[in-house]
């Protein structure tokens, strides 16, 4: 059995979740270390990554310190999916599922992250700004939903089994909620093949266990599910 890996994360952000259930799904153990938002760019955190982003491991394993999600999931399913349960083993299908995760942490976190931002914490209304990536959010989904439609079921992005690429996708289109403004519900509609296909994950016992630890840290930081301060209604209030 190898020692727990060490993750660095802070709860109400999506990206450290990508990490969790790779984990969970692989049955790695590990060992979670929460910290603020507000601790992010201080040491002891900038000690493990510079840019003061999470998530960021620690494996001593093969003493190794990484940061930036893509290349941490990379990094999990070289060393520890020694049974392909997330991954194919030939060249095609492998680089396919590199592309989707690289399309997922440069083309969908960034924008979906932007989106929250304007719409919840920027000082200033910018409905421009909000419109603008609003509608990166509804391209973006146009795209997942067009190749979905394409495949025949299940539908997974690559192949005809779920891997890391697809669940690379789960935790930002679980808080489209709160990047469109919308009920959690209604996050996804007018988009079905990636309502089913993101149901299908976020009912796996690996989802269902991440969010229940990111509920207990998030109770263990006073915050609520959406990232406000406990007993704070509106974004106003803050
Ligand atoms: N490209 C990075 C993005 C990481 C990122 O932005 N993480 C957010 C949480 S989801 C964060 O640490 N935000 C803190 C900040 O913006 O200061 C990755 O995929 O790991």
């Amino acid at each position: 059995m190898s020692k727990p890996i060490i993750v660095w994360l802070s709860p109400p952000g999506p990206n450290p979740w990508k990490v969790i259930v790779v984990l969970e799904e692989l049955g790695v153990p590990y060992e979670v270390k929460s910290i603020r938002f507000e601790d992010l760019k201080k040491a002891p955190f900038t000690d493990i990554n510079p840019n003061g982003r999470v998530p960021a491991i620690q494996d001593p394993n093969t003493d190794l310190a990484l940061w930036e999600s893509g290349a941490i999931v990379q990094y999990l399913i070289k060393q520890y999916d020694t049974k392909n349960l997330l991954q194919y083993s030939d060249v095609k299908q492998q680089n396919l599922c590199n592309q989707w995760l690289t399309f997922q942490v440069s083309g969908q976190g960034p924008y979906y992250g932007q989106c929250t931002w304007f719409t919840y914490l920027h000082h200033e209304k910018l409905p421009s700004a909000i419109e603008r990536y609003a509608n990166e959010i509804k391209r973006v989904l146009g795209v997942l939903e067009g190749v979905l439609a394409s495949k025949s079921e299940p539908q997974w992005l690559v192949g005809d089994r779920m891997t890391f690429a697809d669940l690379a996708f789960v935790p930002w289109n679980d808080r489209l909620d709160a990047a469109l403004g919308v009920p959690y519900d209604e996050k996804l509609d007018g988009f079905p093949h990636v309502k089913k296909w993101h149901e299908r994950m976020t009912q796996r016992p690996s989802w269902v266990k991440a969010m229940e630890l990111r509920a207990e840290l998030m109770d263990e930081q006073g915050l609520d599910w959406d990232g406000k301060p406990k007993g704070i209604k509106r974004s106003q209030e803050l």
